[in-house]
């Protein structure tokens, strides 16, 4: 059986137009929450005048968005770090804060993972630059693992196009990070076989943490970034519980198979719905923004159709 993520009839939901005076040329990979009764993305934009920055869009519905008249006041960093960008932020919330884990990117030197936080999406402060340089994709577990913060990273030892895998790392207070144990691995012959990322914040489910990925695989033309589900377990998460065997999300549409990047869908979120829907608002082709919908159990479903590495769901 085949499981997959249905995609909204109106994407692409957001592109480059529906900016405020045509400020950029391409839009991709949001972080998403749900925030004072409303949808909000806080979304990559390529700018007109160079550089990629963090554009806020709201939404009463979760299809029909509007950005903000302007983009968010990003605090600068502290520790000698010259941020030059920022794209693909994770957005976690922990006891009504949001804390917003990125790719912080310098023109010379590359990216390390950035991490900002806000209570009102107005104001943001800076925490830490979290990581060493080439180390993006960094996700946040909502909840604290044996007392201390944990997050998914990927390090790109070789240069970003060799083949890498997913760690988790642990931190007391969001600064320090230690503890650093590899996670999921790419797997030959698979649509992840070349890299992966975490894509969304893992969500807590009862059969562990839901964690949505991305998987590259390369082509005689170029990458393919399609999208995974996995599940690991609650309290060792690097031990992987079940995952799939097969995308839930193919770049199969125009808009994902050209733009920016062709051949991309690419999520930094996943919001489970009360109905137990999973929403995600993704980047397609690198270039527009795109929304998908799923019921959770066929995420669960595909995750157990794959390989089966431990049967005890127990530990919740
Ligand atoms: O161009 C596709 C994606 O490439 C990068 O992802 P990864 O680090 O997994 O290769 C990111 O730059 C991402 O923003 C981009 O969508």
């Amino acid at each position: 059986m085949s499981y997959e993520f249905q995609r909204r009839p109106e994407n692409p939901i957001l592109t480059a137009a529906d900016l405020p005076e045509r400020a950029g040329y391409f839009l991709l990979n949001p972080g998403a929450v749900k925030f004072d009764g409303n949808y909000l993305l806080l979304v990559d934009v390529f700018h007109r005048e160079g550089g990629i920055l963090f554009w806020i869009a709201r939404s009463a519905d979760g299809i029909h968005f509007r950005f903000d008249p302007e983009p968010p006041e990003w605090p600068e960093c502290t520790d000698g770090w010259i941020e030059n960008g920022c794209y693909d932020p994770r957005i976690t919330e922990i006891d009504g804060e949001y804390i917003i884990m990125y790719g912080s990117h310098n023109n010379t030197l590359g990216t390390r993972l950035g991490i900002v936080k806000t209570t009102d999406f107005k104001h943001f402060e800076r925490v830490s630059n979290a990581s060493e340089i080439n180390n993006r994709n960094g996700a946040l577990f909502p909840e604290k693992i044996d007392g201390l913060y944990c997050r998914f990273d990927r390090p790109f030892g070789g240069d970003e196009h060799s083949p890498c895998d997913m760690w988790l790392s642990f931190s007391p207070d969001l600064v320090f990070w230690g503890k650093t144990r590899p996670s999921l691995s790419t797997r030959p012959a698979h649509w992840d076989q070349l890299k992966l990322g975490a894509g969304a914040p893992p969500i807590r489910i009862k059969e562990g943490w839901l964690e949505i990925y991305h998987g590259v695989a390369d082509s005689c033309d170029g990458s393919i970034y399609s999208l995974f589900a996995a599940i690991l377990d609650y309290r060792e998460p690097w031990k992987v519980i079940a995952r799939g065997k097969s995308p839930l999300l193919f770049p199969e549409m125009p808009y994902e198979r050209s733009g920016r990047v062709a051949n991309v869908v690419f999520t930094c979120n996943a919001i489970l719905e009360p109905d137990d829907t999973v929403k995600i608002y993704y980047g397609a082709a690198d270039n527009c923004i795109c929304c998908a919908e799923m019921p959770l159990a066929d995420i669960v479903a595909n995750c157990f159709e794959g390989y089966r590495y431990m049967l005890n769901c127990d530990q919740r």
